[in-house]
């Protein structure tokens, strides 16, 4: 991963995380993921707490990538199957296993929506439009009702420090203004199908509501 974001390349590692199957690779993945934290620390400290939380759970899904029962976490697919079929998830409140890969990635699928409606906001929005309130409405609108009130309010203090668009266009160092609506216009069917692949089998397997 290269010090400076680079929209390009999350466009990049979102691509590669679908197979020819349209199974979605773990790997990938978490990498798009990292590459987002990255950008979020370029934000600042007032972020470090959202952060944080990405970073632990990218390094629990890596340690099952790097453990001994790696093979089956290839894909979300055979991390879905292989967790159901040998007990490992707590499926109605936690218990002894509180960090499955299951509950963890639906953690950042969430997230992921978040993402992709923020994003959408984005890339339609006009000069006048504020990244605060793009953000806080796509907060709202998906990962805010799966946290309770103090972590809204963290949030929403958080999003008052987000930088202005002109700013965020120019750290997604993806060239000026048109060329970056133009290549979230190309990422954002990528990431929405990466959600979506993601959601259809989570609401196969009701895994939606993990504890
Ligand atoms: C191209 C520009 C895009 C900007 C990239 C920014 C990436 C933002 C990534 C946010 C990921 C948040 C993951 C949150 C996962 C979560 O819901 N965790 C909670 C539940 O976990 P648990 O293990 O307890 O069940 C946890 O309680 C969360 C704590 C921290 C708060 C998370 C708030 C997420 C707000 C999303 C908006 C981020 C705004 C960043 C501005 C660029």
């Amino acid at each position: 991963m290269a010090d400076t974001f680079s929209l390009q390349r999350v466009l990049e590692t979102f691509r590669s995380s679908l197979s020819e199957e349209k199974e979605v690779y773990i790997k990938y993945y978490i990498a798009g993921w990292q590459e987002l934290v990255a950008f979020m620390n370029s934000l600042g400290s007032v972020f470090s707490f959202i952060s944080k939380d990405v970073v632990s759970k990218i390094q629990i899904l890596e340690n099952f990538l790097s453990g001994e029962n790696r093979s089956h976490y290839v894909t979300i697919q055979s991390m879905v199957r292989y967790e159901l079929e040998n007990d490992l998830v707590d499926l109605t409140k936690r218990g002894s296993h509180p960090e499955s890969g299951c509950r963890t990635l639906l953690r950042l699928h969430r997230a992921l929506r978040w993402l992709e409606l923020f994003l959408e906001r984005l890339r339609t929005s006009s000069e006048d439009s504020k990244t605060s309130v793009m953000c806080s409405d796509a907060y709202n609108e998906s990962l805010a009702q799966h946290h309770p009130w103090l972590i809204r309010k963290a949030v929403g203090v958080a999003f008052c420090a987000l930088p202005g668009r002109d700013t965020f266009f120019d750290v997604m160092n993806a060239g000026d203004q048109t060329q970056v609506v133009a290549l979230l216009g190309e990422s954002l069917p990528l990431i929405a199908e990466v959600y979506q692949i993601t959601e259809d089998l989570y609401v196969k397997n009701n895994l939606l509501e993990l504890p």
